[in-house]
């Protein structure tokens, strides 16, 4: 008799036990963020950020500053990727273009002369977000085009450093703007 209640009542608790493991499996899997794998490029002269011209481009390196978004995003994967050469800007484009869940591409002097980075972002299947430090509609008319906005989800300038924290807040929403 005693021990028909002691199965009974190790079954009750063994159910319990297995409910609750299944809410906790429920919670885990609607509350969760998604860990994506999010790239920041870089074009020409942005590794002299925070070394030269700091009245146009502010008094930060870029490192400095990705530590700073690899903290505020820590549920995901950030890397970065610098560059002063057009050909290997957009080899690393068709490497991670196809698996990344999301690019934010500050091409620099490029963005206003490279037809060919704008067809390699035409060409990927990752979202891209252009980001430029400074606001260059308020710069020289040359700057004011861009081979690359009508490739990309959307357009950051003038923001400073935040552009590109801003890129990865939409990238991550779930919004138009994720894959
Ligand atoms: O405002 C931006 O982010 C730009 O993409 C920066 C480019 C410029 O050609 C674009 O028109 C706008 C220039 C990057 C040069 O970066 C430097 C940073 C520090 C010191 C010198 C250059």
């Amino acid at each position: 008799m005693c021990t028909i209640i002691e199965t009974l009542f190790y079954c009750k608790r063994n159910s319990e036990n297995i409910f609750v493991n299944y809410q906790i499996y429920l919670a885990n899997v609607f509350n969760s963020p998604f860990k994506m794998n999010l790239h920041i490029i870089n074009g020409p002269n942005l590794n002299l950020l925070g070394i030269r011209q700091p009245e146009l481009y502010g008094s930060r390196t870029f490192e400095s500053y990705f530590l700073q978004l690899q903290n505020q995003f820590k549920n995901h994967s950030i890397y970065y990727f610098q560059s002063n050469v057009e050909g290997i800007l957009i080899d690393k484009l068709h490497e991670i273009g196809f698996n990344s869940d999301g690019i934010i591409i500050n091409a620099g002097g490029y963005t206003h002369t490279s037809v060919a980075i704008g067809d390699a972002l035409a060409s990927i299947t990752a979202p891209v977000i252009e980001v430029h430090i400074s606001n260059i509609y308020a710069r020289e008319p040359f700057r004011h085009q861009s081979y690359l906005s009508r490739h990309c989800k959307a357009v950051i300038a003038g923001a400073g450093l935040s552009g590109y924290s801003f890129a990865l807040q939409l990238l991550t929403q779930q919004n138009d703007f994720s894959k």
